[in-house]
């Protein structure tokens, strides 16, 4: 019945070819706006506010004075929105609450060696900007994801910019998850422009230490290009799944979760990886039965067709392999020992176990970050996390007995390097302590 290729999502068999441009999908290409983004962080870092206030009209169409959203405005917006979206953002809120607050790593001292304490402190940042994008994605579950964790970390200040509506105004729903995570600083500005006024401080807003938050292709570039004068997350572009199976997996939940991914962006990537060529071809057959009942089916379909893909393996190890190059910003292991599989997996940005698990899991409730790396920077980078928004600095103590013990180390080393001073500074000290005994 079934014909290779013939659906929504074509089944291939593992080969080096199609691997490397699997590998490649969607690449966040900034390099064609750096030029215009880097005129506006200019701009905006020359005149500030004016300089807000000309791109605000210019690409958000609206003509602003202040851009702060008034805090009775936000504390008024819960009236504004469904007492079950208010219900499921308290609930939400909580369990991203409670998970972020299990992230706080743990201050701690050991003894080095004879003397020589040494240990890490745990220390927030104190300002912090999160962008939270408007236009066709306004998800207020990505509000509370963003400042939750800041809050958790102990960041004093916790702002948020976000593109003006038509109406010079921020959404009720945006202004609600805003005040169930607890903020009252709201900026009315979006874009690189946003970025910029964040990374240096404009009249009305303030410079943060760090910025955080997806956004399209422009507002990707500027992190990059401010970063440096402010620390910021990582580049966050189209959303993506991958997903390992065998033949104990459920194929008409396979075929959901794939879909779900597309849903969010033409250029979004969803990859089945299987061991069973008979679920690789009813996933393949149920994706084509349901797609025609999907409110979002033309985005499912272009992004399907452009990056989405089944590929039938010889083994789970081989997809686990696959997968740790790949390095998705969301693993599904739905396998008959998920927990085996994930011992072999390396790099991925959210990992989910078993049939009953899916992405939007983590997307809206269970407490997990949604805000993760994508186009493979899960090789390198981890989602937002309490961490983000934490140092760790070191901190240590010599007694007279480390300052002895550490002697011939740091003079030898430090009079091979030139550095004589330094061998001096230690050299006193323990002529000092010889002498005191
Ligand atoms: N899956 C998205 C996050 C999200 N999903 C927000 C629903 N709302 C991150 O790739
Ligand atoms: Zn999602």
């Amino acid at each position: 019945m079934y014909k290779n290729g013939s659906g929504t999502v074509e089944i291939i068999n593992f080969n080096d070819n199609e691997k490397s441009k699997l590998l490649k999908r969607s690449q966040l290409d900034a390099v064609d706006v750096i030029s215009t983004v880097q005129d506006i962080i200019n701009d905006v870092r020359a005149r500030r506010d004016d300089s807000l206030r000309y791109y605000t009209e210019k690409f958000d169409r609206v003509k602003l004075e202040n851009f702060q959203v008034k805090k009775e405005e936000i504390e008024k917006s819960l009236l504004n929105v469904d007492d079950n979206i208010i219900k499921a953002l308290k609930k939400a809120a909580s369990n991203i609450e409670k998970f972020h607050r299990a992230q706080i790593p743990s201050e701690w001292s050991i003894e080095v060696d004879g003397g020589i304490n040494a240990g890490q402190i745990v220390r927030p940042l104190e300002k912090v900007g999160c962008y939270i994008p408007g236009g066709r994605a306004v998800y207020p579950s990505t509000i509370l994801m963003t400042t939750i964790p800041a809050k958790i970390a102990g960041v004093s200040r916790v702002i948020c910019c976000t593109p003006p509506q038509p109406n010079g105004k921020v959404s009720d729903i945006i202004l609600a998850a805003a005040h169930i995570a607890g903020i009252d600083e709201i900026y009315m500005v979006g874009g690189a422009q946003a970025i910029a006024a964040m990374a240096y401080g404009t009249d009305s807003i303030p410079k943060v230490d760090k910025i955080v938050g997806p956004g399209n292709i422009f507002v990707t570039a500027a992190k990059k290009l401010v970063y440096g004068e402010v620390d910021i997350d990582f580049p966050a572009g189209p959303s993506e799944v991958l997903i390992i199976a065998d033949e104990t997996a459920n194929p008409d939940y396979i075929a959901l979760d794939l879909m779900a991914q597309a849903e969010h962006d033409p250029n979004a990537a969803s990859v089945l990886v299987t061991t069973s060529k008979r679920l690789a071809e009813t996933v393949s057959a149920e994706i084509d039965d349901k797609i025609h009942n999907m409110k979002r089916e033309e985005i499912i379909r272009e992004s399907l067709n452009k990056y989405g893909k089944i590929i039938v393996v010889d083994s789970i190890d081989t997809a686990s392999k696959f997968s740790n190059e790949y390095a998705p910003e969301h693993l599904l292991i739905m396998t008959e020992d998920p927990e085996g599989v994930l011992k072999d997996i390396t790099n991925a940005g959210s990992i989910f176990l078993g049939n009953l698990t899916p992405v939007a899991a983590g997307d809206y409730g269970s407490g997990t970050n949604h805000v993760l790396p994508t186009s493979g920077c899960a090789r390198m980078y981890s989602g937002l996390s309490a961490e983000s928004f934490l140092k760790k600095p070191t901190v240590q103590r010599l007694s007279k007995d480390g300052i002895l013990n550490l002697k011939d180390v740091v003079v030898s080393l430090a009079e091979y390097e030139g550095l004589y001073a330094h061998a001096e500074s230690f050299k006193k000290r323990a002529l000092d302590v010889e002498k005191m005994d």
